[in-house]
């Protein structure tokens, strides 16, 4: 398929049964400022690599979906920054047919994971209902794709920018298993609790990659959800990120930001106004979710 490529490194992991984790690129280029989100986006690979698996980072570049990126690729995704347009399942066939780049979302991340044949996937947070989907119907095709496409993703959680109770609502209403990894609490990204329960709790790489597989074994679609709370010495205030968070939703309010814009600008915002503590925050969940990918793939390779 001309419209797919898979990296050397990628193909001859995955050929020969190494655990291998994807990894998207809308965090790269519009989830952290540049530099910092190059060097992030090369410590996470870095990361993977070291708990011993191959990391996969999925993006659009000239209209191929790509699983594997070469540096420079990843550093032009950086460089360029918002003006890579974010790539969310229905941007793929534009992108796509006008040879474009894109930044892959969760959604179609998972798409392209799923086309390589890889079952892990790290990230930092997914999208949801955003808070008044009741009068914008702004939900995530994130959540659609996690119904869907049978990739698991380990994020910490999702930001209370999203409407937490509605989006681990739709996840029940769309069968998609939420797993806490050593906790009983669904984690609010920059912290560690949210108020909301997981449906189970395991504690174990192992245990994660059997319940991987027995869904994928009874062949129910779709994804499981891995909620990894950020490591207790990295998480943030609750009340003041909470404010921070309030904040940024009347200045986007204000401004009439809408659609695919919002989480972006959101995140810059929250990012401005805490004055680079929750970029800190960010990074290191980010890394925490790609250390424990890494060990369910491993687990699953183990599994066979
Ligand atoms: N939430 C974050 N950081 C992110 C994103 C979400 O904390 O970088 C990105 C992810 O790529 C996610 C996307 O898939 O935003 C969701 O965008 P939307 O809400 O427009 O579907
Ligand atoms: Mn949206």
């Amino acid at each position: 398929m001309t419209h797919f490529h898979v990296s050397k490194e990628v193909y001859e992991a995955m050929q020969e049964q190494q655990a291998v984790v994807a990894l998207e690129s809308t965090i790269i280029s519009h989830g952290m400022p540049y530099p910092q989100n190059v060097e992030t986006a090369l410590l996470v690979e870095r990361t993977v690599r070291e708990a011993g698996a191959i990391p996969a980072t999925c993006a659009i570049i000239h209209g191929q979906l790509k699983a594997g990126l070469s540096e420079e690729e990843i550093e032009l995704l950086g460089v360029m920054g918002q003006k890579i347009p974010k790539a969310s399942r229905r941007d793929i066939p534009y992108l796509v047919s006008q040879g474009q780049h894109g930044a892959t979302t969760v959604a179609s991340t998972m798409i392209i994971a799923h086309l390589a044949g890889i079952k892990i996937f790290a990230t930092g947070g997914i999208g949801g209902v955003h808070r008044g989907a009741n009068s914008t119907m702004d939900i995530s095709a994130d959540l659609q794709e996690l119904a869907r496409t049978p990739v698991a993703v380990v994020s910490a959680g999702a930001k209370s920018i999203l409407d937490i109770g509605l989006t681990l609502e739709y996840l029940e209403t769309m069968g998609v298993p939420v797993v806490g990894f050593q906790t009983d609490e669904f984690p609010a990204f920059y912290t560690r609790k949210s108020g909301f329960g997981v449906d189970c709790r395991l504690e174990t790489p192992k245990q994660i990659a059997k319940l991987l597989k027995a869904k994928w074994e009874l062949n129910l679609q779709g994804a499981v959800l891995i909620a990894n709370p950020v490591p207790e010495a990295h998480q943030m205030d609750a009340a003041q990120i909470e404010k921070t968070i309030e904040a940024a939703i009347v200045e986007a309010d204000k401004e009439g930001i809408k659609g695919k814009a919002i989480t972006p600008y959101l995140l810059a915002k929250i990012e401005k106004l805490s004055g680079g503590k929750s970029l800190e925050t960010n990074i290191q969940l980010v890394l925490n979710n790609a250390r424990l990918g890494a060990e369910i793939a491993k687990a699953m390779n183990n599994e066979q």
